[in-house]
């Protein structure tokens, strides 16, 4: 297997770690190769620009970029590449995390970013809609990505059942 990044996920801060392992996660059920990075793009600005603009040479396919505050780091990334970037807003402040939505989501006309939901589930989520993206091109991925959408099928017909015990035995009470 090609063991070269495909994606990169990209944070603020390793203090968002906690939730990006959630994108990671999903990579590595997949068994498609990531790689993890801190880059700030008000602290170190001249390396978050780099990454950008050698992020496509090298191989990378997707961007998947988590921040907190005022989270320009997605909107940054995207303004010096032409892959698809995908923003996860990072609860990191007293604002629960409404201050890196709007920061990520609001982007003015002519530089992308897709924006997931605020934490855990918009992490695992960029993932996912980075595999999409990769699955145009890869059947692998798109089988995988069946399969795993059948799963959450299968599981809410079983609490469905669980659901029609519980509601027998109510009504019995
Ligand atoms: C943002 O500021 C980071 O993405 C992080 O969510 C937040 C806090 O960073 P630290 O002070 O923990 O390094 O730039």
């Amino acid at each position: 297997m090609n063991t070269s990044p495909v994606i990169s996920i990209v944070m603020g801060s390793d203090s968002d770690f906690e939730v990006m392992r959630e994108a990671a996660g999903v990579f590595k059920e997949f068994n498609v190769p990531f790689e993890m990075l801190v880059s700030s793009a008000h602290r170190t600005t001249e390396r978050t620009l780099e990454f950008a603009r050698n992020a496509e040479k090298r191989g990378i396919r997707a961007i998947i970029a988590g921040a907190g505050a005022a989270a320009h780091l997605a909107g940054v990334i995207a303004a010096e590449t032409i892959l698809p970037v995908i923003g996860v807003p990072i609860d990191a402040t007293s604002l629960s995390g409404m201050d890196a939505l709007l920061s990520t989501v609001q982007m003015p006309g002519g530089i992308p970013v897709a924006t997931m939901a605020i934490g855990k589930s918009g992490a695992k989520n960029a993932a996912l809609f980075a595999l999409e993206l990769l699955a145009a091109g890869d059947t692998g991925i798109r089988e995988k990505l069946k399969k795993y959408r059948s799963r959450f099928k299968t599981s809410v017909e079983e609490k469905s059942k669980r659901l029609q015990k519980q509601l027998e035995t109510f009504l019995n009470e």
